[in-house]
């Protein structure tokens, strides 16, 4: 038989050992070579090369360095985090949002954030209080709603020419975005629980989607808890970039920015230049960072 010459492919899709693995135009349904299983698990948004064994089977025997990776959601070579909350049902929850940043930050990923259903709002101007900590911090921010289409097409450029991921609580409206901007995708969404306004977890798996635009967008699970990122308790500021811009004028090298004197980011929050939110996630996750490299 002669040989054949591994063609180059991104994962798509896994799912039960098998990877959908795109490739000019096609999906194959293909599994990994026993070597790979062992050495490295395969993820979504992985770029591989693979033999083609059937007719749209394979097997993949090498998976190319990765640009950059995030734990989760779980996607390789993501270049751009569209992070994702909603004004109601479910209810804000900040500590996770910035959280999901710190991750991104850590992975290297450009970063926006998107306020979904805005047609719940109960006062004017809602939608834009709640983006001040995010913009404060440099990041661009879009308020829509996927169910009456408004502010959407702003929107709609940011997923051109980039893998980007959607992060967010399970039920903020991560596929009905999908769904609004990209008619034919037809992701399934779920209902809200009336009891507790929480999402039910509708997308369960990874899936990366390419856009008529020609971008790339991986659909990911909801989560609500979120481990930090491995980096010192130091260099921890240097995740919220509002905070990192300032910290080099704090009067001490090893300012803990918590009660020291002369600390520039104590007097940019009294000043209200930053967000207590951002800040007080910021002292909560040193403490957790601090407690961790105790227990080692
Ligand atoms: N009022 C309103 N409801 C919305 C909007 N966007 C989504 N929803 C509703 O919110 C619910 C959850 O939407 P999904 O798209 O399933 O949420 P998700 O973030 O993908 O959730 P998971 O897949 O569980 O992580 C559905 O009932 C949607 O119809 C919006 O802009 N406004
Ligand atoms: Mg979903
Ligand atoms: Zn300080």
């Amino acid at each position: 038989m002669p040989a054949v010459e591994p063609r180059q492919g991104l994962v798509t899709r896994a799912l039960g050992g098998f990877f959908f693995v795109a490739s000019a135009g096609k999906t194959y349904r293909c599994t990994a070579k026993g070597v790979l299983k062992q050495r490295a698990e395969i993820i979504v948004g992985d770029r591989v090369t693979f033999i083609e064994t059937e007719p749209m089977r394979g097997v993949i025997d090498d998976v190319l360095p990765r640009r950059t990776r995030l734990l989760r959601p779980p996607v390789a070579n993501a270049t751009k985090a569209v992070v994702i909350f909603a004004i109601n049902k479910p209810p804000p929850n900040y500590m996770l949002i910035d959280r999901i940043l710190v991750q991104a930050e850590a992975a290297g990923l450009n970063i926006i954030i998107c306020l979904n259903k805005i047609d719940l709002i109960e006062r004017a101007g809602q939608d834009q209080e709640l983006l001040i900590p995010y913009r404060s911090a440099g990041y661009r921010t879009y308020s829509v709603s996927s169910k009456t289409r408004a502010n959407l097409e702003p929107l709609r450029d940011e997923f051109k020419d980039c893998i980007s991921v959607l992060a967010g609580q399970s039920g903020v409206g991560k596929s009905s975005l999908l769904n609004a901007l990209e008619p034919g995708l037809e992701l399934a969404t779920g209902k809200i629980s009336s009891r507790t306004l929480r999402g039910r977890h509708t997308t369960r798996r990874v899936e990366l989607l390419s856009l008529a635009t020609g971008g790339l967008v991986a659909d990911t699970p909801g989560f609500s808890t979120l481990s930090l990122p491995d980096v010192e308790p130091e260099e921890l500021v240097y995740l919220f970039p509002e905070l990192g811009a300032i910290a080099p004028y704090c009067r001490f090298a090893d300012c803990r920015h918590e009660t020291e004197p002369h600390c520039a980011i104590l007097a940019a929050v009294g000043a209200g230049e930053v967000a207590a939110s951002r800040f007080q996630s910021y002292l909560s996750m040193a403490a957790e960072l601090r407690e961790l490299r105790r227990k080692w």
